[in-house]
């Protein structure tokens, strides 16, 4: 068994019990066989072992009072896993199904996510099984106020930079951003995704899925191609998807389809972008609402039945594992070109296997999401920097690094004998420059 094969095996019999870890490090180190073959320094450094081990996890108790008095415990995790090229960064996430597994699968991604965006930051994930849904805003509040009266001995502007990810955005990063504050009596940049009021970036809330959409419309490019007049599905309806369909409609496409947890909308003539915000950012509601707003949209309950929608271009924005290998089959049995992942690993192995053979151009998450974490890099420099760029100079930006990581992923697979293969491009291109941190920083 080769080096990369024996790492996977053992970190699969030392963690048992946590899926989505296994399948996050089963695609990344396959993907980096080749490139730990032409380095040997790596295996006698045990270089592979210690990128797949977390610097450190937290774990704590949140426990929280509802708005009727009784109490409730939850589960708070930060999982710092590789500070080699900068502070731990990475989002938090709110949702019943958050565990440890699903808290190391996104932030062993998010250190090579974070490498490619070539800012200096490293990779962490946190959040609680804590669910925002159907809760006052007092609850939530009460909530993010518990969970950061421990998690702020964990972080810091200069080791640690929590964001948001699914059930945190605004709302919550302003909450916790509060209670940091007042426990540490500091005003810095030690959130990113904070309101422009105090110290956020303008971009940010839309940069997930611009900088998505940014990366499509330069793959597009390069085939000679364009967004205008495809037709394009987005799974979700949060943050990602929200601006997605924003720029994916400004640049031409329409956006035929998308969804919640409940049920998924198609609307032919395109979402109207005015209508979905109200209802999802303003009223915290539900698609369905949609579909009775709008002339000519329909609501289908459950949101598998979205990947039957026949489509140009499928951009997954809601969470992982959502196109299994048969629905990536009906697909590309509909004509799908081309997928753009925003959700974090939104595609099973099996699925990106039936995209890959079918000559799909798959863009994956890692590259394809990148330009969140981006923006939040760029806030902190406009933090440590007390000062504020405008929302042209911040877009450029976001911009400028999606297209530059299209063409690092590009140029990464035909180095190594893979072109086209994003998936193997992505992992190595990000790789190479932690290995380089890490084997410079000795056996730490
Ligand atoms: P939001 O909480 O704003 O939106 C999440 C959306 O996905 C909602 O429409 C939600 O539906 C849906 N969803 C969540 N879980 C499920 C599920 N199990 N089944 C079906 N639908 C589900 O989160 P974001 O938009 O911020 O995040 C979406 C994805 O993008 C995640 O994978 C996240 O990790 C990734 N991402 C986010 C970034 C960011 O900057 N926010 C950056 C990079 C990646 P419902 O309301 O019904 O739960
Ligand atoms: O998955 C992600 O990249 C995010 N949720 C954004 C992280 C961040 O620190 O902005």
């Amino acid at each position: 068994m080769d080096y990369a094969e024996r790492v996977l095996a053992d970190l699969k019999k030392k963690n048992p019990g946590e899926p989505e870890f296994h399948q996050a490090a089963t695609e990344i180190l396959r993907s980096l066989a080749p490139v730990v073959e032409r380095h040997p320094e790596y295996e006698r450094t045990a270089l592979l072992e210690r990128f797949v081990e977390p610097e450190r996890v937290v774990l704590f108790r949140v426990p929280w009072v509802d708005d009727r008095g009784a109490v409730h415990v939850n589960k708070g995790y930060r999982v710092q896993f590789n500070s080699a090229i900068g502070p731990y960064k990475g989002g938090l996430r709110f949702h019943p199904s958050v565990d440890l597994s699903v808290m190391k699968f996104l932030a062993l991604e998010q250190i090579l996510k974070n490498s490619l965006t070539g800012l200096p930051i490293g990779g962490g994930k946190g959040g609680s099984d804590f669910d925002p849904k159907g809760k006052s805003d007092m609850e939530v509040m009460r909530f993010c106020q518990s969970f950061m009266a421990e998690l702020y001995r964990h972080i810091g502007q200069d080791t640690d930079v929590p964001a948001g990810d699914i059930g945190v955005g605004g709302r919550e990063i302003g909450y916790l951003f509060g209670e940091y504050k007042r426990l540490c009596g500091e005003h810095v940049g030690v959130l990113t995704g904070r309101g422009l009021s105090y110290g956020g970036s303008l971009v940010r809330t839309e940069a997930t899925g611009y900088g998505l959409v940014y990366m499509v419309e330069e793959a597009l490019r390069c085939r000679g191609d364009s967004l205008e007049g495809k037709r394009v599905i987005i799974s979700g309806s949060g943050n990602v998807a929200i601006y997605a369909c924003e720029k994916a409609q400004a640049l031409g496409a329409k956006v035929v389809a998308m969804y919640d947890s409940d049920g998924y909308v198609t609307d032919m003539d395109g979402i109207d972008v005015a209508v979905l915000k109200q209802i999802k950012e303003v009223e915290r509601g539900r698609i369905k609402v949609y579909a009775a707003r709008v002339p000519g949209a329909e609501y289908h309950a459950g949101c598998r039945g979205i990947w039957s929608v026949p489509c140009d271009i499928a951009l997954p924005c809601a969470t992982q594992n959502e196109i299994d290998a048969e629905s990536a089959a009906l697909l590309v049995k509909n004509g799908v070109k081309l997928i753009g992942e925003g959700a974090n690993m939104p595609t099973t192995l099996a699925g990106i296997e039936v995209f890959q053979k079918a000559g799909v151009v798959f863009l994956p998450a890692k590259a394809a999401n990148a330009g969140g974490v981006a923006t939040s890099a760029l806030e902190m420099a406009q933090s440590s920097g007390r000062l504020y760029w405008t929302f042209e100079e911040v877009d450029a930006k976001l911009k400028a690094i999606m297209t530059g990581i299209y063409h690092n992923m590009d140029e990464a697979a035909k180095a190594y004998g893979v072109t086209g293969d994003y998936v193997a491009g992505a992992n190595i291109a990000g790789f190479r420059k932690v290995a380089d941190a890490m084997m410079a920083q000795g056996i730490v």
